[in-house]
This record gives C-alpha cells, sequence and structure tokens, in this order.
C-alpha cells in the first residue's frame, strides 16, 4: 500500500499565542501563519497537512497515535514539552513515522534547560532558530525523507 500524502502538524502548549505576546522572542507571525507556510510547503510536494494544537499533553498525543494509519510523517514543535515530557517522545517513538522537530526560536542560545530535548533523538530532521519560516525547511525536508522512503 502507498504512504499516505499527509503530514501531521503538531504545536504544543502556548504556541496559540504566536504573535500575541513575545514578539521579541517569537516574532509577530501567528500560529494561522505557522499552519499557513506549512500547508503551503506541503502542497508544492503534493502532500495535505492536518494541523493540531493544544495545550494538553493528552489531546496532542491522541493526535499522534491517529497519525500511525493516515499520516507520512510528523512535524512538530512540542514547545516547552520538548524539555520536560518522556511521554511525548514515547507516543512519537510509537507511531514510527519520520519526526521533524522544530523551534522557532534558538534553544541552544537560550537558557540550558532549553538545551536538552527529549524528542530530539526519535526525530530525523531538526529546524531550530529560523523563525516561523523554519516550518517551511521542516515540512521541505521531512518531505525529502517521505519520498525517499516511499521509493526504498
Ligand atoms: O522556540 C520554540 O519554538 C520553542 O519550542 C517555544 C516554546 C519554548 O518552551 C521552547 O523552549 C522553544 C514556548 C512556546 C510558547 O510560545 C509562545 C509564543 C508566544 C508567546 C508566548 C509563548
Amino acid at each position: 500500500m502507498s504512504a499516505p500524502r499527509r503530514l501531521l502538524l503538531v504545536n504544543g502548549p502556548n504556541l496559540n499565542l504566536l504573535g500575541v505576546r513575545e514578539p521579541d522572542v517569537y516574532g509577530t507571525a501567528t500560529l494561522d501563519d505557522v499552519v499557513r507556510i506549512a500547508t503551503d510547503a506541503a502542497a508544492a510536494r503534493g502532500f495535505e497537512v492536518r494541523a493540531v494544537q493544544s495545550n494538553h499533553e493528552g489531546v496532542l498525543i491522541d493526535a499522534i497515535h491517529a497519525a500511525r494509519t493516515d499520516c507520512a510523517g510528523i512535524v512538530i514543535n512540542p514547545g516547552g514539552l520538548t524539555h520536560t515530557s518522556v511521554v511525548l517522545r514515547d507516543a512519537l517513538s510509537a507511531v514510527a513515522l519520520p519526526v521533524a522537530e522544530v523551534h522557532i526560536s534558538d534553544v541552544l542560545a537560550r537558557e540550558p534547560f532549553r538545551h536538552h530535548s527529549y524528542v530530539a533523538d526519535v526525530a530525523v530532521v531538526h529546524v531550530v532558530g529560523e523563525g516561523v519560516e523554519g516550518y517551511r525547511t521542516a515540512v521541505d525536508r521531512l518531505a525529502e525523507v517521505v519520498s525517499g522512503l516511499a521509493e526504498g
């Protein structure tokens, strides 16, 4: 069976505030802009996007589990859960889809507690510090991985 031409886009806690608060750190683009950037980038490569943002860990995990049957890969900005959540990491590992981890800010240039990611070693693509355009980079690179898997 051929891989579904769909990517799951996951944005974690507080990312609904993009463009509304802390523009000095995260810029002025909104979550809607992020979804548009990812959707356009995916469409250019023949994929559709299912987008979810939640402030609740379990909602994110349910969305990741659901992607197992009908998505080809996952683009995720886990927000602060990046640095705390074994259960989110376990969910990503369990579904065994290729994962792109994206961060708007340059986490490695920020506080030490942001330097460790529980998601990093279950992701095959890592994009940090490119602002919201980083979602385009993440989709492009993940689509290449997915297409390579489909050919192999
Ligand atoms: O740089 C990123 O994308 C982060 O994943 C954003 C997280 C932060 O905890 C990570 O260390 C890095 C925070 C998401 C909160 O987003 C906000 C957006 C606007 C206003 C307030 C928070």
